[in-house]
């Protein structure tokens, strides 16, 4: 981000962080592309801005479309320990993975459009329960947008991960790329990220910079970027290797990322050649991927697997005067103790003096760590408290 914005630039850039309905939010961005000039420093940014309130014009759009229609049949609560949407065209067999990988009995049919509405299921793997949702259909079969394309991707956004499901029988390549484009459209990246940015907006205080891992910038950078913007007060949380250009997207674009993985199904039926290429393409793209079909069976142990993996959900078994939990606690990655005790009981964060903890993120069995100590999957954890 260029630092030496006009002033009255970063004055419009500071109303759209205070603005509150669409329309504000548009107004004070346009005012703010008026008044960056355009040269190559600005370039990044105003591109920025540009896509942002496109994005913003479609989603004031959509607003108005559900408040057009007459009851919202499109919500499905969560439940379980993480919800996963599944995506795709109509016929590439999203009925029948959810029903062969949970309780779930939709309607599976070769005709198009035979799932009208979301449809859950519960899949188990090992302790963890990842409720699936089948979404109606986001293409045709002839790749063109649907009826369902803009709620369902709406639903994208609200949950924890998603599976792309590709027909094998009807280029996969092809419809890959039209779900690709839906998806950047609608504000959602499936881009994989080494790191995780969380900005959460203060009241009071300033800013305050926690940093876990290998952050790709400086702390300047980030007051600069911060103040550029408006923003006075807010705790900025950065995991892994997450770059300066990460915490842009977050704060400009508000782009969502989603945990993603792109399933290939009818693999039964589908051409060698094809596979291969669709295999090419996804590994340049960092994604998991596997070949299933949902009507024969084939490899769906893996895809559970993958999905587990995808999450990057941990397992947290919790001990009580020696004994360990049957049940874990599922947690996100990068979850600490505090975290936990949280879940436990509203007070135990506030008692806990010291926990103790076995398992992968401790150096010594059974150590002695304070609240800001960070969880691995399959950890053990005692929290002692006053
Ligand atoms: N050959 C083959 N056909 C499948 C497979 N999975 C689903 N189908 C067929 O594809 C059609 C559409 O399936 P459905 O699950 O209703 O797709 P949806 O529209 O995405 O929910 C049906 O005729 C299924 O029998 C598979 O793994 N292999
Ligand atoms: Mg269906």
């Amino acid at each position: 981000m260029p630092t030496n914005l006009p002033a009255e630039a970063q004055k419009a850039l500071a109303k759209y962080q205070l603005a509150r309905t669409i329309p504000d939010k548009i107004k004070a961005l346009e005012e703010a592309l008026s008044l960056i000039p355009d040269h190559k420093g600005t370039e990044k940014l105003r591109g920025q801005l540009k896509r942002r309130i496109a994005e913003l014009k479609r989603e004031a759009e959509r607003k108005a479309m559900m408040k057009a229609g007459r009851r919202d049949f499109f919500t499905i609560a969560k439940e379980g320990d993480s919800q996963v949407v599944i995506i795709g065209s109509t016929n590439s067999g999203k009925s029948s993975l959810l029903k062969a990988l949970t309780n779930a009995k939709p309607i599976i049919a070769p005709y198009p459009f035979s799932t009208d509405k979301p449809t859950p299921g519960m899949m188990y793997y090992e302790d963890v329960e990842i409720q699936l949702v089948e979404l109606p259909a986001i293409l045709t079969e002839e790749l063109e947008e649907t009826q369902y394309t803009s709620k369902s991707l709406g639903l994208v956004k609200n949950a924890d991960g998603v599976i792309i499901l590709l027909d094998g029988m009807n280029d996969p390549v092809k419809q890959l790329e039209r779900i690709l484009e839906l998806l950047d459209e609608a504000g959602i990246s499936i881009k994989p990220r080494k790191g995780e940015i969380i900005l959460e907006k203060k009241d009071s205080g300033g800013i305050r910079i926690v940093t876990f891992g290998n952050f790709q910038g400086t702390y300047k950078e980030v007051e600069e970027l911060l103040k550029n913007v408006g923003i006075k007060n807010a705790v900025v949380k950065i995991y892994g290797d997450a770059s300066i250009e990460d915490l842009e997207e977050t704060i400009i674009r508000e782009t969502i990322h989603k945990k993603a993985l792109i399933i290939l199904n009818k693999s039964d039926a589908v051409q060698p050649s094809t596979l291969e290429q669709l295999k090419k393409i996804v590994a340049s793209m960092g994604i998991p991927f596997a070949a299933i079909s949902a009507e024969k069976g084939t490899n769906l142990e893996e895809l559970k697997e993958a999905t587990f993996k995808t999450l990057r959900l941990i397992r947290i078994y919790t001990q009580k005067d020696g004994i360990v939990s049957k049940k874990p606690i599922v947690m996100y990655e990068n979850a600490t103790v505090r975290d936990l005790a949280e879940i436990i009981h509203k007070d135990l964060a506030r008692k806990m003096k010291y926990a103790r903890v076995w398992g992968r993120s401790v150096k010594i069995q059974g150590q002695q760590v304070g609240s800001d100590h960070i969880l691995q999957d399959g950890d053990i954890v005692e929290i002692y408290s006053s």
